[in-house]
């Protein structure tokens, strides 16, 4: 059957004040009407989840954008799971490319492996996880390949989002043609069917990133392997609750 539509809002590193922060949450406030068809959730920089967490409207979820692979201790700079978890929150987003550094540097600073580690604590603890990948231009395959760590973790699909995001489309104004994110969308699936199971493919949720704004939503959103967007810039405007319209 038709897979319910899921649509995140990552606010990377903004905003610069605290004070800024609720008038990005009142952005929020019109996608309400769509809640009972699309899921909805924002990762605020991780300063900031504590301060926004109850200034949503009713039902949109809000994410950490990365946690720790174990629990409390000694992890300087990092989040663990139970933290998140005692805040009442239930998603966390792992493997942005902007954090993984995996392209241009030498040696990852979030590799597919720490990343599988991490979605299989993650999803041991209880707690739902939207899982980043994405390649560069020159590496089309990349972006099915960055899946393989995580095979096993896939077949709790209820729980595991797939976020696709092509590197050439992040924050660049220039998004993959539908037809570009429809193509890998469906070989995402088509591999999880050969390498998992084929409900499992049905069944797995896979947004698009990179880009999306309120103009190419309707067109991204008709195509049959787009699940959702995760959104970066536009959604620290108003226009996210028309990019939630789109495909709710
Ligand atoms: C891709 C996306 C959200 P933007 O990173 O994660 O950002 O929509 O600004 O390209």
């Amino acid at each position: 059957g038709k897979r319910r539509p899921i649509v995140g809002g990552n606010w990377k590193c903004n905003p610069a004040t605290a004070s800024s922060l609720d008038e990005l949450c009142r952005n929020f406030d019109g996608v309400a009407p769509y809640l009972e068809k699309c899921d909805v959730y924002v990762c605020p920089s991780n300063l900031h989840v504590a301060l926004v967490k109850d200034n949503f409207t009713p039902g949109v979820h809000v994410a950490p954008q990365n946690c720790n692979f174990k629990g409390c201790g000694a992890y300087t700079g990092e989040m663990s799971v139970d933290q998140i978890q005692d805040l009442g929150l239930g998603w966390v987003l792992i493997g942005h490319s902007e954090r993984r550094g995996e392209f241009g540097l030498p040696t990852p600073a979030e590799s597919n492996q720490l990343m599988a580690t991490k979605l299989q604590y993650i999803l041991d603890q209880g707690l739902n996880c939207v899982f980043c990948i994405g390649e560069p231009l020159s590496i089309r395959q990349k972006g099915i390949q960055a899946i393989v760590p995580i095979l096993k973790a896939l077949e709790d699909k209820s729980r595991v989002v797939i976020a696709y995001e092509p590197v050439w489309a992040i924050g660049t104004g220039v998004a993959a043609t539908p037809e570009q994110a429809q193509e890998t969308h469906k070989g995402i699936r088509d591999w999880i069917a050969a390498n998992v199971d084929r409900a499992t493919a049905d069944a797995i949720r896979i947004q698009y990133g990179g880009s999306a704004n309120a103009g190419n939503a309707p067109e991204l959103s008709s195509f049959p392997d787009i699940d959702g967007f995760l959104v970066g810039g536009a959604s620290l405007k108003p226009e996210i609750s028309d990019i939630v319209k789109a495909i709710a």
